[in-house]
């Protein structure tokens, strides 16, 4: 058998600025790779890039992973919290201040979801090169992405030469 059907493909970003990103992003690969439901991990080349948002913090290394997963969004979500905060992930109140590890749900399957704890697509991934050229690498151009278009389409419209390959 050459494919089946085993869950929904996800995509999740991850992203580090304070202590060791490099370390702390193979580090929390090793732990999605380990989910439990879950299986066929892939994970991008890692990416350096300046802040977006508030300035003054360091730059960001910034990767997305694939997996295949029977767990429900809202669950994985759950999961994906427990990841950071065992990364020393602190919530100190500050709207994107600077992390040790941040683990986004950007695409469940072709689902929308928009619930109290999850907003999938999630916000702002159609125009952050930091997420789509790491997707790029392994995810195929004619993703849909759902209600922004394909990747294809959303990569026409960022500057991919904000973010340097660092690893792998
Ligand atoms: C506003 C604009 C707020 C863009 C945010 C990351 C944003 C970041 C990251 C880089 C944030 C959210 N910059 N800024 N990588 N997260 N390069 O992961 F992304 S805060
Ligand atoms: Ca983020
Ligand atoms: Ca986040």
């Amino acid at each position: 058998m050459v494919s089946s059907v085993t869950g929904n493909r996800v995509f999740i970003g991850l992203g580090s600025n304070l202590g060791e990103p490099l370390q702390q992003l193979t580090s929390a690969t090793k732990a999605l790779a380990e989910l439990p439901e879950s299986a066929d991990l892939k994970v991008s080349s890692f990416y350096r890039s300046a802040p977006l948002g508030p300035q003054g913090q360091p730059d960001y290394i910034n990767a997305v992973a694939q997996l295949t997963t029977r767990l429900d969004a809202e669950v994985l979500l759950t999961q994906l919290q427990t990841i950071e905060q065992l990364h020393g992930r602190k919530r100190d109140g500050v709207r994107w201040g600077a992390r040790t590890l941040d683990l986004d749900l950007l695409l469940y399957a072709n689902g929308v979801i928009n619930s109290e704890r999850l907003t999938v697509p999630h916000p702002g991934l159609a125009e952050r090169a930091f997420v789509l050229v790491p997707l790029s690498d392994i995810a195929e151009l004619g993703l849909t992405i759902p209600g922004l278009g394909t990747l294809r389409q959303l990569l026409a419209n960022i500057d991919e030469k904000t973010v340097v390959r660092v690893a792998i």
